[in-house]
């Protein structure tokens, strides 16, 4: 039998256990051993029911995705699941964990599904640019009917055991699955129930069939946000067949829907941001086996709107929390606002009627830094100037227990000064969350040059906890995400004096993919705070400023880069602004000229990218995946295009690089040269994610 599945057999009952961690995955050892172990109970006659149950933490997670765009190897996903269905003796698919992807399509391919009662089944195939590709677009509507079929497909989000009885994804829930499968294998062959194939019951589909609007509004529903994505849509097509096309044709073109999709550039990309995002999680430069401390208690310094934000990313995630405010009127405020937002949530159907009580009841409100004294994570989210962060930390390390790690959620500040004031620069580094902290998932997590080992991998590890993506950066200004961003802000910025308005640099960016442009961002984050910083360093910047001047700081006073009507958040293009712009430049004596839309994108990703390069070689990042990763979470990057450092090498370096040289001179902007690291990778044909020589280093990060 196969190293990683194994046949037992309990009078009368086969258990098929896959045994492959991490995740069960089905590669070509396990798709041959369940086929073999199936095989073998079918022809052993004293075999009545065949059981499939997986060891380890979890039923099978998918199709092994590392061996996708290689030479299939026999068998194919398609025959094992039709070699469980076809078996003339019952199989029961018994689940716990994540049944997901091709997994969940084993599943549906047995007669019958148990699951324990937190496993969560699902087919997230769409999240990877794929479709379910063994047959899943067909058997699924069989089994819970098209409508939420096609919302789980084309969503990708997984059921909870419960949901999935109810819908009669699942048969029942069970104690302990394999021994939960077996006593239900027990009872179909006492009860002399039928086999249920779901190639053949059609029963589910029958309304659909009837009325296809109910189908057609069911893909609306959940297509509505898949803008620029190719797999909601082909995966919605496929789901569609089940209701015309017979079976075994359904699914040769479900097949051919699939194949398509991962030859496809936007499948590679969705599949190198999921191993990216989990690369980013392992930090370098650490020593093996570095254990984190143990974090129970939490403490969060300001109620505004950050650190509300971050103390309701804990509350979701089930972990109490303290949230620390220096006044009864601004913890009042704050409390009140996550109260409000939580009860959005809920009135939105996005949590239960009674999480918002629930959530709230996790989050202690107090007055007075010394409430940090039991706390074994404490996170700073106080006003972004260096002198206030100081005063906070030097009263942390006045009242923080021993050990406790203090964390600064600064988004630019030098964390190595943070960390001076206290007698414990070990325990202190960044968690730079990003605004609203309760919804984007990424948290950069910043290493000083004194940070402990174990203090930066609890860091990750609570981040994780909270269902946050963690990437480790080190110390500079802006760190990796606001860094790279403020080098597309300067052209965008430079754009505007050069002939272009900001709905055009905008629609650039939107059709590119991003959920925004520059300026429409801007609005979002408020001109106002440019604007003090400006006036602080004594720095002008003629459009910006004027905007603030005439009381435009963006959608909070209604009125910035845009005009906002009525309480939308819908940017409308504002005639005053374009006068504005263009008067600004005949003040400066600047001639504007036609900018094409090549030159726009070009000039918003391009300097990224090469500032992305920068922080490379400096090993602010540790790999070109990390930065990729800080975009696709923090910034609303394209998944579809991978990242920006991915995004560069498909254009390819030496382009880059050449258009860079050529807007430098063409604008008069040294800041365009090609940053070093990118000129040599250029010059040498590579990619910045060929194997890293030249870089200054992989293991260790600038602090
Ligand atoms: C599919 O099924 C197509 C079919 O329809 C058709 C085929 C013809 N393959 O996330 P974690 C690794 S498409 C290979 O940190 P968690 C992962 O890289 C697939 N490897 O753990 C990591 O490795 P490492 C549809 C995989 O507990 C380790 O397992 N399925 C796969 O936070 C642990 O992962 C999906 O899209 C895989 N399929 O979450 C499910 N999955 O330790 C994708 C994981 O070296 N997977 N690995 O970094 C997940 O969503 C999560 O991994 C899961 C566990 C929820 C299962």
């Amino acid at each position: 039998m196969s190293e990683v599945v194994r046949l037992e057999r309990h009078d009368g009952i086969a258990i098929v256990t896959v045994d492959s961690p991490p995740v069960n995955a089905l590669g070509a050892a396990v798709r041959r051993g369940i086929l073999e172990c199936a095989q073998t109970a079918v022809a052993d006659p004293a075999v009545k029911a065949i059981v499939l149950a997986c060891a380890g933490r979890t039923f099978i997670a998918g199709a092994d995705i590392t061996e996708f765009g290689k030479p299939t190897q026999p068998p194919a996903l398609a025959e094992v699941v039709a070699a469980l269905e076809n078996s003339p003796k019952p199989t029961v698919a018994a689940i716990h964990g994540t049944a997901l992807g091709g997994g969940l399509e084993v599943a549906l391919g047995c007669h019958f599904r148990v699951a324990v009662k937190d496993a969560r089944l699902g087919l997230p195939e769409v999240k990877l640019g794929l479709l379910p590709g063994a047959g899943g677009t067909q058997r699924l509507p069989r089994a819970v009917g098209p409508e939420l079929a096609v919302k789980m497909i084309v969503g990708g989000e997984p059921v909870g055991a419960t949901e999935a009885l109810k819908q009669g994804l699942i048969d029942a829930i069970v104690e302990g699955p394999a021994s939960g499968g077996e006593a239900f294998a027990c009872r179909v062959l006492a009860e002399r129930r039928p086999l249920r194939r779901l190639r053949d019951d059609d029963s589910r589909l029958m309304a659909a069939k009837a009325n296809r609007s109910i189908f057609t509004d069911a893909v609306a529903a959940v297509t509505k946000r898949a803008r620029g994505l190719e797999a909601p849509f082909a995966a919605a097509e496929a789901v569609g067949l089940s209701l015309d096309t017979p079976f075994d044709e359904a699914l040769k073109q479900e097949r051919e829907l699939f194949l398509k999709l991962m030859n496809g550039d936007q499948s590679k990309a969705q599949r190198y941001a999921f191993f990216a995002e989990r690369e980013a999680a392992r930090v370098a430069g650490v020593p093996e086996g570095t254990k984190p401390r143990k974090v129970e208690r939490v403490a969060i310094i300001g109620a505004g709107t950050m650190g509300g934000g971050i103390a309701m990313s804990f509350a979701n995630a089930g972990i109490p929390v303290t949230l620390i405010e220096m006044g009864d009127e601004s913890l009042k405020r704050g409390l009140g606002v996550m109260r409000k937002n939580f009860e959005a949530t809920a009135a939105r159907g996005g949590i239960a009627a009674d999480e918002p009580a629930r959530r709230m009841g996790l989050v202690t409100g107090v007055v007075g830094l010394e409430h940090v004294k039991d706390a074994d994570l404490v996170i700073e989210a106080v006003f972004e100037t260096m002198a206030v962060k100081k005063e906070v930390f030097a009263t942390l390390d006045k009242f923080a227990r021993s050990g406790a790690v203090l964390a600064s959620n600064t988004s630019y500040l030098n964390i190595n000064e943070i960390a001076s004031v206290t007698k414990r620069p070990q325990d202190v580094l960044g968690m730079h969350f990003f605004s609203p902290a309760n919804v984007m998932k990424l948290c950069e997590i910043v290493r000083g040059a004194k940070t402990a080992p174990d203090v930066l991998v609890t860091a990750v590890a609570v981040a994780r906890r909270i269902a946050k993506v963690p990437v480790v950066v080190g110390v500079c200004d802006g760190f990796v995400g606001n860094r790279m961003l403020a080098a597309r802000s300067r052209q965008a910025d430079k754009l505007l004096f050069e002939g272009a308005l900001p709905r055009q640099v905008d629609a650039v960016a939107t059709r590119f993919g991003m959920p925004m442009g520059p300026f429409a961002m801007d609005d979002l984050a408020g001109l106002d705070i440019g604007w003090r910083s400006r006036r602080d360093r004594g720095v002008k910047s003629e459009i910006a400023d004027a905007l603030c001047e005439a009381g435009r700081f963006g959608q909070k006073t209604g009125k910035g880069y845009y005009k906002y009507e009525g309480g939308s958040r819908a940017p409308l293009p504002d005639p005053d602004v374009e006068t504005l712009i263009v008067d600004a430049c005949a003040r400066l004596g600047l001639r504007r000229r036609e900018i094409g839309d090549n030159e726009i994108l070009e000039r918003l990703v391009y300097p990224t990218v090469n500032e992305g390069a920068r922080i490379l070689e400096e090993g602010i990042a540790a790999r070109p995946g990390d930065i990729d990763v800080v975009w696709l979470y923090g910034y609303g990057w394209p998944i579809y295009r991978g990242g920006p450092m991915y995004y560069a090498d498909q254009v390819g370096l030496r382009h880059i690089a050449d258009r860079l040289s050529y807007y430098a001179e063409a604008t008069n902007d040294p800041s365009l040269e090609p940053a070093p690291l990118l000129k040599r990778l250029a010059a040498e044909g590579r990619t910045f994610a060929s194997p890293a020589a030249g870089r200054k280093s992989t293991q260790t990060l600038a602090t």
